[in-house]
Order: structure tokens, then C-alpha cells, then sequence
């Protein structure tokens, strides 16, 4: 059986939680590789959600119950993968949250979920996290990275306190900072001073092997 990507694609649009969790499931039993199903079957309708809202197509209840419908699936799809990544050594601790203000959490989960089946040890503070937050939460768990997401234009700016707050508590050296988001370009993560910009998930497990095999040669060469 072949995997239906465009009946994923619709539950999103049509907002049914119900029938996007069967999809996950189905393609789960056919084996199916999850981040395929994430990025062809759910993905896709996100992103068609988000274009007919700002065509004034859709509105914000049913941006809310896309987004529910695309929860659903990955409840069922994030155990694969984190399984498929096996059990190993953690490879480095990562804290992840959303900038103060947004409550964008999707993109946010996916990065988790894939740094965690990559052996990453994950500590996500969730959305509208204020930028001392972060600081304070590197600091205790003695962090090697930072993801900061925010979805917003607005929010964006977030992502610079967050720079900033590290830079105040002494830990800027310590600790790698990287960003991402729709919104969210190479250019501004340059801006802002991060040490890095990832435009997907997967993409975001590369950039955080890179930067911690950078410290270690640093360190031992
Ligand atoms: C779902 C959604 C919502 C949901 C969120 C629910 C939830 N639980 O997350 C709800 C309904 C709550 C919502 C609310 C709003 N939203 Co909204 N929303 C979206 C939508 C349709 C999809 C976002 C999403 O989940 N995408 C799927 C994920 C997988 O993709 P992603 O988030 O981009 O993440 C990937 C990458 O960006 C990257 N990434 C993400 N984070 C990070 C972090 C790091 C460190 C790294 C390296 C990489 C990385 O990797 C991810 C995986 O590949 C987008 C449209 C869009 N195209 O983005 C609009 C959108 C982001 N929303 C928008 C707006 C305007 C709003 C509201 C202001 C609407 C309103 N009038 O109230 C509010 C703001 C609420 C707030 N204060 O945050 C606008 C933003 C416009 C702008 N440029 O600022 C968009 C673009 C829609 C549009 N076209 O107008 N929204």
C-alpha cells in the first residue's frame, strides 16, 4: 500500500485530529519512515493553512484546529522516531523553547524530536519563554546549545535577548546559541550574533553536531 499523502495533507486543512492520528497510525503499520510522513503528508498542509490564512481563506480557529490535527499526528509519529534513534550516550544537552510572546510550539517539538532520536539530552521550556529563562535553565543544567524558534516577525527580536540575557550571565562563551522559525533567515541569525540558523529539522540535528564536534577539536586539538 502506498503511503496517502495528500488524505495527511487534507486532515490538516480540514482540522480533524481524529482522522490525521488514523493516517499516523496507518502509516506507522505499513512502516513508513516517520520523517517522510512528517515532511510529505503534514507539512504540506501547514503550510497550505498558513497561505489561505494570509489570503483571508481561513481563520484563526482554523489555523488553531490545523494545528491540533497536526499535533494529533505526531503524538503517534514522535515515539517512532525517537525510537528509531535508539538508546545511546547523551551526545550533548540541548534547551529549546519558543521566544516571549509566541506560542508557536510545532517546528519547536519537530527539532526536539529529532535531536532526541540523534542521542541529544532535550530540555524544552515550552513557548513564551522570557529570555532570562533561557539563561537561567543553561546555566543549571550546564547546557552546550540553545534553540530559540519564533514564528513571528514580532517575536523575532526575542531571539536577540536571548543572546543578549547569556551575554549577561557570563555564559556566552560556554553555551552555543541557534535559531530558527519560518520568519527566521541566515542573515538575521549573522545579525543578532547567534552561532547558527537551521531552516528545518533535520537540518537543525547538523548544524548542533557541527557545532559541538567544532568545541571539541577546539578543545582537544
Ligand atoms: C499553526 C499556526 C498557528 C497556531 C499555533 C499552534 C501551536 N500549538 O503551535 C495558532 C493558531 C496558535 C497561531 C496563532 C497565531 N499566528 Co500562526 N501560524 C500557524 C501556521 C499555520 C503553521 C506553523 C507551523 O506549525 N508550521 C509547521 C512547522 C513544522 O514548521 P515551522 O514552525 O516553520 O518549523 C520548522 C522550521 O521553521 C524550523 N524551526 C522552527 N523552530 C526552530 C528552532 C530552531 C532553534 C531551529 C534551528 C529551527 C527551527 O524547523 C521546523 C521543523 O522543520 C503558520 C504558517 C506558516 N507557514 O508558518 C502561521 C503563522 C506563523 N501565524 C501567523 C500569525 C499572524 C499568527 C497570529 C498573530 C494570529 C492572530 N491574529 O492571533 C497568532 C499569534 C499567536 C502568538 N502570540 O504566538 C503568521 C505570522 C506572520 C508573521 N510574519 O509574523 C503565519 C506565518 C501565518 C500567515 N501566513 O500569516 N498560529
Amino acid at each position: 500500500m502506498q503511503a496517502d499523502y495528500s488524505a495527511m495533507r487534507q486532515s490538516i486543512l480540514d482540522g480533524a485530529p481524529e482522522s490525521a492520528a488514523s493516517l499516523a497510525t496507518q502509516a506507522v503499520e505499513q512502516g513508513l519512515p516517520p520523517l517522510e510522513v512528517i515532511d510529505h503528508g503534514f507539512v504540506p498542509g501547514m503550510a497550505e493553512v498558513g497561505e489561505q490564512y494570509a489570503q483571508h481563506k481561513l481563520f484563526l480557529p482554523d489555523m488553531l484546529a490545523a494545528a491540533e490535527a497536526m499535533k494529533a499526528a505526531m503524538a503517534v509519529l514522535e515515539p517512532e522516531l525517537k525510537r528509531q534513534g535508539g538508546e545511546r550516550p547523551p551526545a550533548g544537552t540541548v534547551i529549546l523553547g519558543t521566544t516571549k510572546g509566541d506560542i508557536h510550539e510545532i517546528g519547536k517539538i519537530l527539532v526536539g524530536t529529532l535531536l532526541t532520536a540523534n542521542g541529544f539530552k532535550v530540555h524544552d521550556l515550552g513557548v513564551d519563554v522570557p529570555s532570562e529563562r533561557f539563561a537561567s535553565t543553561a546555566k543549571e543544567l550546564n547546557a552546550d546549545v540553545i534553540g530559540v524558534s519564533a514564528l513571528l516577525t514580532t517575536t523575532m527580536r526575542g531571539q536577540r535577548s536571548v543572546v543578549e540575557a547569556l551575554d549577561r550571565a557570563g555564559l556566552r562563551s560556554q553555551v552555543k546559541i541557534i535559531v530558527g522559525g519560518a520568519p527566521v533567515t541566515r542573515k538575521w541569525a549573522e545579525e543578532i550574533g547567534a552561532d547558527g540558523y537551521a531552516k528545518d529539522a533535520i537540518t537543525a540535528v547538523a548544524l548542533v553536531k557541527g557545532l559541538l564536534a567544532e568545541r571539541l577539536a577546539l578543545h582537544h586539538g
